[in-house]
């Protein structure tokens, strides 16, 4: 296939005013954003992705998921589409690229090869999946995991909120379940760029991360549940106190990790304290842990000892204890052919590079399921996200992104 000059690059300017742009819809309080999946924040960003696609000339079509698909046309409609894209999404309290950069550097590519009157002979399709970070309904990665046939759709829309509200009953309320049947749709290939979200290419001062591989997640809900009781009167022999069971669980799950050093990583971010009250004992404690790791035998290792061993220190502490499994998946090893067209983009352009196994996961660990899928990666500053602190320069967004315009123009191939 014939690929792309090294002089083809897109607009850095214009991809860096976009991000600016959305980043203004559902601020966070320290500079980041607050875009959580279907609030009204969300729908606004989708509403103002959807206003440039068809300003670039695109279609728009939406899945039962939510999921947004922008088709360019190329010269033979029978060809599979190449898809490029990420999510519009946020953590709450996020950063205004993660992401919103592979979204965004797909409508760049777009917006380029219509300034340049370049054709390709497949269609190229962006995307933005709905709810990749699952943090108001888990799993992450939840419509990505539908298309794929991981996840059934009804057990998706059932998943609830802290508030109890139902993913498919705000889906509906803020307009943007589509008609699509999830998974419809066939891909000849799908390449998301993403920022690292870790400190690997910044401090070895590398352009591009060539993404080979996906570390694998685990997440499992704990319940412990105790015996609520006055802090002051209630005296220590006579206490059950799920607050206590949950911090010997929580230190159980770093030494976990720790023993599986360098690669398994072991934290939990969700924590519910009930009644959370001042001079209340807890009487229930729910938290998730969020275990990962490249190696599948050590997430399955690091499984098994929380089981074991958490059930013990409930034993111990007459509390009880529930395990659920809640999100995760294997590691993935992306398509070869992707990842070639990604590390021969990259030397084409002269950017520095290197393999990289991806330590978050992305939609593309789910979509490699069911089609050629690669990964590209830039920098962050100190490699922090979901932190609203979370920063590129603009620099590294449009390497990033020239990196996906050749990987994915060379695929979907230029008619001369
Ligand atoms: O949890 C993850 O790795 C992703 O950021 N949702
Ligand atoms: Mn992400
Ligand atoms: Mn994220």
């Amino acid at each position: 296939m014939a690929a792309p000059g090294a002089n083809l690059q897109i607009d850095g300017a214009r991809l860096w005013d976009s991000l600016m742009e959305m980043a203004k819809i559902g601020p966070g309080v320290a500079g980041g954003n607050n875009r959580q999946t279907v609030t009204d924040e969300d729908g606004e960003g989708r509403d103002l992705f959807r206003s440039w696609c068809e300003a670039a000339g695109m279609t728009m079509g939406v899945d039962t998921m939510g999921t947004m698909f922008a088709r360019r046309e190329g010269t033979d409609p029978d060809a599979l589409p190449v898809y490029v894209g990420s999510h519009l999404d946020t953590q709450p309290t996020g950063g205004k690229y993660d992401g919103i950069l592979g979204v965004l550097g797909g409508l760049e590519i777009i917006r380029t090869l219509n300034d340049l009157g370049i054709k390709t002979k497949h269609p190229i399709v962006v995307t933005n999946w709905t709810n990749e970070e699952g943090t108001r309904f888990a799993p992450a990665m939840l419509a990505s995991g539908v298309f794929a046939g991981i996840h059934d759709e009804d057990w998706a829309y059932a998943r609830e909120d802290a508030e109890g509200k139902t993913f498919g009953a705000e889906l509906e309320r803020i307009g943007w379940k589509g008609d699509e049947p999830v998974g419809s749709r066939k891909m000849h290939a799908f390449f998301e760029l993403h920022i690292e979200q870790g400190p690997i290419l910044e401090a070895e001062g590398k352009d591009i991360g060539v993404v080979t591989h996906g570390q694998g997640l685990s997440w499992t809900q704990v319940t412990v549940t105790g015996k609520e009781s006055h802090t002051g009167s209630t005296p220590m022999p006579m206490r059950k106190n799920a607050g206590l069971g949950m911090a010997k669980i929580l230190q159980l799950v770093d030494e976990i990790a720790w023993s599986h050093k360098p690669d398994a990583v072991g934290a939990a971010g969700h924590i519910d304290v009930h009644p959370n009250s001042r001079n209340v004992i807890p009487g229930k404690v729910v938290f998730t842990v969020d275990f990962r790791s490249p190696d599948l035998s050590v997430i399955q290792d690091m499984e098994r000892r929380l089981k074991e061993s958490g059930q013990a220190i409930c034993d111990e502490m007459g509390l009880s204890v529930e395990f659920e499994k809640v999100g995760g998946f294997d590691p993935v090893t992306f398509d070869e052919g992707c990842v070639t067209a990604v590390r021969n983009a990259a030397e084409r352009l002269g950017y520095s590079h290197r393999n990289i196994i991806s330590g978050a996961g992305h939609d593309a660990c789910w979509i490699n399921r069911v089609a050629p899928t690669s990964m590209v990666m830039c920098p962050c500053v100190d490699g922090l996200s979901h932190n609203e602190a979370e920063e590129i320069s603009p620099e590294w967004a449009e390497k990033g992104a020239n990196v996906l315009f050749h990987a994915v123009v060379e695929t979907a191939q230029i008619v001369e």
